[in-house]
C-alpha cells in the first residue's frame, strides 16, 4: 500500500539543501485555547521556536470541547509574556520576531460550533485573515496546525470556493498544508471531502470521536495504551507536572510561568507543529519520513470512522514504528513514532526556556550535525558504505556523542534481516548494504548529542538508494 502511493507522489529534491539553511516555513495556528490547559502549554513551547518560522496567524477557535467561545485574550497574554523575554531569547538565537508583530496576527473566529459557523454570514477576522495570508504573493506553502476545530479554515475555503473560479480555488488549496489534532468538530471531514486535493494530516484514533487514546499525537506525553500493568514504553517522568514545574514553570521567567498545570496530558496539540522545527530530522513535506511530530503515511483509511463518515480519499494518517521502550520491550505503535524522541524534545524545550532568562554562557545551545558526505547516496547490494559525521561541532565547545539509527519504517526496504551498522556510536560508522531485488531506499539518521545541560540533539538524514 505504502509503495503504491509513494510512486504517485511528486516531490522536489527535498534533501538537496538539507545541510544549508532551509527557507523559513510559514505557519498559521488555529487553537481552541482555554478549552483545557494544554493549548496554553503548546503556545508557550511554540513561541520558543518562532524565530525558525514566519508566523502569520494565531487564531482563536471553537471545538467540540468549547462550542460557544473563542479566547484570543489568552493568546495575547502568552504573547505578552514572550514580549518580556524576547530580548533574552535574542542573546541565544537570532530571528525572534517583534512582540507587536505577533500581537497583530491574533484573530478571533466565530464563537459557534463546527459547520454551524460555515456558510453565509460566518466570515470572521480569523477566516478573512487566513484568506489574506494564503493570497500573499509568496510561493511558499502555508502550514496550518489545528489544535481544536477546523471550522475557521473551512469558512475561508467555503468563501474562496463561492467567489473564485475553479482554477483559482485549486491554486488556493494547493498552498495549504493542514495538520489537525484529530477531528475536534465536523468541519475536518467536510474539508477533506469537499477539497480532495487538500494536503491533510490527521490522526483520528481507530474509533469514532472520543477514542483519542489511539491517536498518534498522544505519543507526545501519553504512556502505553491500553494500559498494561508492568509495561512502560516511553519515559513518563519527563512529561509530568513535577518535571514541568522544575524545568519550565518555576524560576524560569514569565514565559515558562504561562505553562499551566496539566489536567489531562501535557501538550496534546504540540505534535501538529513539531515536524516544522528545524532540527535536521523532519522534512515537513514528507510526513512518512518521521520526526518529533511523528510519522504518517498516505492512504485511504476505509475501515475507520470520523463522525461516522468513511474517508473517500488518501490522507496522511497513523503509521507505526517498532521502537524499544524504556522497559526493554519492543513496541509496534503509532504513538511511538513520537515518543521515541521524547528525551530529545523535552531537553530542547528546557534549554529554550533557559534562554528566556539566562545569559549565553550559562545556557546550552544545540550542536551542529554535519555529514562528511551527501545526504543522498546511491549504493549497491553487498557494498560497504562509510557514514561520517565529520564537521559536526558545538557552539558551546561541548563534547559530542554520535548515534547512527537505521530508521527502517521511513524507507521502502522491508527485509526481515536488519542491516548491521558497525561503530554505530562513533563519528564514523560503516554499513554493509543488504541485498535488494528492486531499487529500495534506506534511511539512516545521524543523531549528534552534546554534553551540555540539558543535553541537546541535532540530526542529519542519510537516504541510501540501494540498487540490486
Ligand atoms: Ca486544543
Ligand atoms: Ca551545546
Amino acid at each position: 500500500m505504502k509503495h503504491v502511493f509513494l510512486l504517485l507522489l511528486t516531490f522536489l529534491p527535498l534533501l538537496a539543501t538539507a545541510q544549508q539553511t532551509p527557507q523559513k516555513v510559514r505557519v498559521l495556528v488555529l487553537t481552541d485555547i482555554e478549552n483545557e490547559p494544554d493549548d496554553a502549554q503548546s503556545m508557550v513551547r511554540f513561541l520558543t521556536y518562532v524565530n525558525q518560522w514566519d508566523v502569520e496567524g494565531l487564531i482563536a477557535t471553537t471545538s467540540v470541547h468549547q462550542r460557544n467561545r473563542v479566547a484570543p485574550e489568552r493568546i495575547r497574554r502568552i504573547v505578552e509574556a514572550y514580549g518580556k523575554v524576547r530580548n533574552n531569547l535574542l542573546l541565544h538565537e537570532k530571528g525572534y520576531p517583534e512582540t507587536e508583530a505577533l500581537l497583530r496576527i491574533i484573530k478571533p473566529s466565530v464563537a459557534k460550533y463546527g459547520m454551524n459557523a460555515v456558510g453565509p454570514g460566518n466570515d470572521s477576522e480569523g477566516s478573512e485573515h487566513i484568506i489574506s495570508v494564503v493570497d500573499k504573493a509568496d510561493p511558499r506553502p502555508v502550514w496550518v496546525p489545528v489544535w481544536g476545530g477546523a471550522n475557521c479554515l473551512a469558512q475561508a475555503l467555503w468563501k474562496v470556493r463561492q467567489t473564485r473560479t475553479p482554477d483559482e480555488l485549486d491554486r488556493f488549496v494547493a498552498k495549504l498544508r493542514v495538520y489537525t489534532i484529530s477531528d475536534q468538530d465536523d468541519s475536518g471531514p467536510w474539508l477533506r471531502k469537499t477539497f480532495p486535493n487538500l494536503f491533510f494530516i490527521v490522526s483520528p484514533g481507530i474509533h469514532d470521536r472520543g477514542a483519542y487514546e489511539y491517536s498518534t499525537w498522544r505519543g507526545i506525553s501519553g504512556d502505553v495504551f491500553p494500559f498494561a500493568p508492568g509495561f512502560a514504553g516511553p519515559d513518563s517522568s519527563i512529561v509530568n507536572n513535577a518535571w514541568l514545574d522544575a524545568n519550565i514553570r518555576k524560576n524560569h521567567g514569565p514565559l515558562g510561568a504561562e505553562h499551566p498545570h496539566t489536567v489531562y496530558i501535557m501538550e496534546g496539540d504540540t505534535p501538529s507543529f513539531f515536524n516544522l522545527i528545524v532540527n535536521g530530522l523532519s522534512v515537513p513535506e514528507r510526513p512518512d519520513w518521521g520526526g518529533w511530530g511523528g510519522r504518517y503515511e498516505l492512504y485511504t483509511p476505509r475501515t475507520r470512522k470520523w463522525f461516522s463518515e468513511p474517508e473517500t480519499r488518501p490522507i496522511w494518517s497513523d503509521a507505526e514504528d517498532q521502537v524499544k521502550g524504556k522497559d526493554g520491550n519492543y513496541y509496534d505503535s503509532n504513538k511511538a513514532t513520537i515518543w521515541r524522541w521524547r528525551q530529545h524534545y523535552q531537553n530542547d524545550f528546557a534549554a529554550r526556556i533557559d534562554w528566556t532568562v539566562k545569559p549565553y554562557n550559562e545556557a546550552n545551545h544545540p550542536p551542529v550535525a554535519k555529514l562528511g558526505h551527501a545526504n543522498e547516496i546511491r549504493v549497491k547490494s553487498g557494498e560497504t558504505v562509510t557514514l561520517s559525521a565529520d564537521g559536526s561541532s558545538d557552539p558551546d565547545g561541548n563534547a559530542l556523542t554520535y548515534e547512527w539509527i537505521y530508521y527502517r519504517e521511513a524507507g521502502t526496504f522491508e527485509s526481515a534481516r536488519l542491516p548491521i551498522i558497525k561503530n554505530k556510536d562513533q563519528k564514523v560508522a560503516t554499513l554493509v548494504v543488504p541485498k535488494a531485488l528492486v531499487p529500495e531506499t534506506m534511511h539512516i539518521i545521524l543523531a549528534v548529542t552534546d554534553n551540555g545541560t540539558p543535553a541537546l540533539t541535532r540530526y542529519q538524514r542519510v537516504i541510501l538508494t540501494v540498487m540490486p
